[in-house]
């Protein structure tokens, strides 16, 4: 499988139950590494063209609040499979409906304030991840 690299953020309600390093050590765990990682508290327009993909779903405009409601942790992780690899570990986007042992079964609340956000494709792991970060901002192992 192909060395990938992926988008994620630890969102404000994970930083603030202090679960940073327990969910970086899950992706360290399954084989991902941190390539790039900072903390940040986005704005409302930061989190608005994040997510201007969901412009027009009726929970954009909590999604944006939630999002800019406290610091956040932006990573690159890097690794075999890392787009699939990251999605299978994070568990559905509903933390009631993931599997068992995913971060959000164990560490989300609800739908909206559920832990992580992960790339979905490589286009879009592509265009998040320089949303965020510069090349030389990025480090392989
Ligand atoms: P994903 O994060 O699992 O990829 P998406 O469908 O891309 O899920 O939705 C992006 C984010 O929007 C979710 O992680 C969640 O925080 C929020 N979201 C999705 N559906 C709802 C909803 O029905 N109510 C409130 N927030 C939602």
């Amino acid at each position: 499988m192909a060395i990938e690299r992926t988008l994620s953020i630890i969102k404000p309600d994970a930083v603030a139950k202090n679960v940073v390093g327990a969910i970086l050590s899950r992706f360290e765990k399954a084989g991902l590494s941190v390539a790039a990682a900072r903390m940040m508290h986005l704005s409302m327009e930061d989190a608005g063209r994040f997510y201007a993909v969901h412009r027009a779903r009726p929970f954009y405009g909590e999604l944006c609040s939630f999002m800019s409601s406290g610091p956040v942790l932006v990573a690159v992780l890097e690794g075999e499979g890392a787009i699939a690899k990251n999605r299978e570990l994070m568990g559905a986007t509903n933390p009631k409906e993931a599997a068992p042992g995913t971060i959000r079964a164990d560490f989300a609340d609800s739908i909206d304030a559920n832990a992580v956000h992960g790339s979905d494709s490589a286009e879009t792991a592509a265009w998040e991840i320089s949303y965020f970060f510069g090349q030389r901002e990025i480090y392989t192992r």
